[in-house]
């Protein structure tokens, strides 16, 4: 099974839209293999967008990321999933992600997205690593 990294970001929770995200995922047919609520911080969220910190969005996104918690999911499917995943996210910009998709449909700001997916196999594990490290050893 592929699996893939999914946060309903604090601003999904916030809005009470955790549902109607994996709700999305479900009836696509993928399996929810993990999930936690979860404050997450600075530490561990540094780690998960290591590729960012020199971004000049980075600082927003870490206090976005830990104002409030954050939903944690790993979820599976066929081979393939990591981009069925991001697919029904939509384009980080919800101002040009397609209607239909998650962001599309509920976002506005490009920081407050709702939603994260890991965008390969790899960054896949190395996330759910971060998130869930329990998992590794149960395969
Ligand atoms: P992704 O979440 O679609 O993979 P990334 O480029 O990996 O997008 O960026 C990680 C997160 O950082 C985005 O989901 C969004 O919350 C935030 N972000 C990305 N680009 C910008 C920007 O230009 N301004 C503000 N926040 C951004
Ligand atoms: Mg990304």
């Amino acid at each position: 099974m592929e699996k893939t990294l999914v946060i309903c970001k604090p601003d999904a929770v916030e809005r009470g839209l955790v549902g109607e995200i994996i709700g999305r995922f479900e009836r696509k047919g993928l399996v929810i293999l993990a999930g936690e609520l979860r404050l997450l911080d600075t530490e561990v969220l540094g780690r998960h967008y290591s590729e960012h910190t020199e971004k000049p969005f980075f600082g927003d996104l870490v206090a976005f990321m830990s104002r409030s918690a954050a939903m944690l999911l790993v979820v599976g499917g066929p081979e393939g999933t990591v981009g069925v995943v991001r697919t029904l996210m939509g384009s980080t910009d919800p101002r040009q992600a397609a209607p239909g998709t998650i962001r599309g449909d509920f976002g506005l700001a490009v920081t407050e997205n709702l939603v994260h997916g890991s965008d390969a196999v790899e960054s896949a594990l190395r996330e759910i690593g971060i998130f869930f490290p329990e998992l590794e050893t149960r395969g």
